[in-house]
């Protein structure tokens, strides 16, 4: 029984020298001291052994476990040594490195244009509001006093997604729904895309923003109107901007103007930028047409509104001096940059 305890030694802490993980180490500690494990097995056996050779024999089998407990422990730190060595290495982290620079976003200046303007027309008591930009014939259309055979609802000129569906040509079909649904006093912008088929070149794009403003109340007038875009102007190009209204048509509007500022290059002397006339036209307006209002449920006979159209776009080219529309639409990089 001495040889087989010295046997299991040696066998023991000669598998122990080549273990090279905690999982082998583990399995280790089961075989040869484990419940189950050889060393046990002898000891089970000291039942038999002389009275003589019993405390000879259980003093040796003592030495060997300790002797086994004290390798494993061992070997079981030297592993964790050496696995915390190859982490340290495998994450080693050279902090004399240079740090990635994080380049910082910016907003689009379609974006810088409408925030402004939507600080203006809120600070002015109007609601932001948005609407689907899949609208129905109905709300793009009918709703807005555009009959069955007028030249805007041509094939050519908008989008048809089904015989009833469209791509929204106008803001107002979001305004229509506000309409239908709110009783006045009504005081709203909705800004949003909007499309048009129109091929692309420098002042024309498929797609485009509008931000388009809706007032209904009892006694709104004109002067109201003009009012409230005097305002919009003095607040976007400067207090010295003058307005002016020239007549115009829209079917959803009567009467409708289209509204010019003073140059903002100029100042209304006549240049370049105003091709010599000292006015640039900005936006399309009049008072909501009375079958508009009647449509949405509103009586034209004790209420009256106001509507404007704004193209965002053309805001934003004229405010930044940008040549082409299309690079409001094309991510370049080196454009986006310069508006930080
Ligand atoms: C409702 C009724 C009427 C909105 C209006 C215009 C005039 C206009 C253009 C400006 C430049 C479109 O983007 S653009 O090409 N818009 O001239 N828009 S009046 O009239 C409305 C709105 C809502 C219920």
């Amino acid at each position: 029984m001495r040889e087989q305890l010295e046997q299991i030694k040696a066998q023991a802490l000669d598998a122990l020298e080549g273990c090279g993980d905690a999982k082998a180490l583990d399995a280790l500690r089961v075989r040869y001291l484990g419940k189950k494990g050889e060393l046990t097995a002898i000891l089970k056996q000291m039942g038999k052994l002389s009275p003589e050779e019993r405390p000879v024999i259980g003093q040796k089998a003592n030495e060997v476990r300790e002797a086994l407990e004290a390798a494993l422990a061992a070997r079981q730190e030297a592993l964790k040594g050496s696995a915390l060595a190859s982490r340290l290495q495998e994450e080693a982290l050279d902090v004399t490195m240079p740090g990635k620079t994080v380049t910082e976003g910016g907003l689009h200046p379609l974006s810088i244009v409408l925030d402004d303007m939507i600080d203006i027309f809120q600070s002015m008591g109007f609601d932001i509001l948005d609407g689907p930009e899949v609208e129905t014939d109905y709300y793009c259309f009918e709703a807005l006093n555009v009959p069955k055979d007028h030249p805007a609802r041509d094939m050519q000129d908008t989008f048809y997604l089904g015989e009833n569906l469209v791509l929204r040509t106008q803001t107002s079909a979001a305004q229509i729904r506000v309409m239908e649904n709110r009783k006045p006093p009504i005081r709203i912008i909705c800004p949003g895309r909007v499309y048009r088929a129109d091929e692309v070149d420098a002042t024309h794009s498929p797609v485009f923003h509008q931000v388009e403003g809706l007032v209904v109340d009892k006694n709104i007038t004109l002067c109201d109107l003009k009012g409230c875009l005097e305002q919009f102007a003095h607040e976007i190009y400067g207090p010295e901007t003058k307005i002016r209204f020239r007549p115009s048509f829209f079917p959803f509007t009567e009467p409708s103007v289209e509204v010019d500022v003073s140059c903002t290059a100029c100042g209304g002397k006549g240049c370049r930028v105003c091709k010599g006339a000292g006015w640039i036209e900005i936006l399309g307006a009049g008072m909501v047409h009375p079958n508009v209002l009647r449509l949405c449920g509103i009586d034209p006979e004790v209420y009256s509104g106001f509507a404007f159209g704004i193209g965002l776009d053309r805001l934003t080219t004229t405010r930044y001096k940008i040549s082409d529309i299309r690079l409001l639409f094309e991510n370049d990089m080196r454009f986006l940059t310069q508006f930080k």
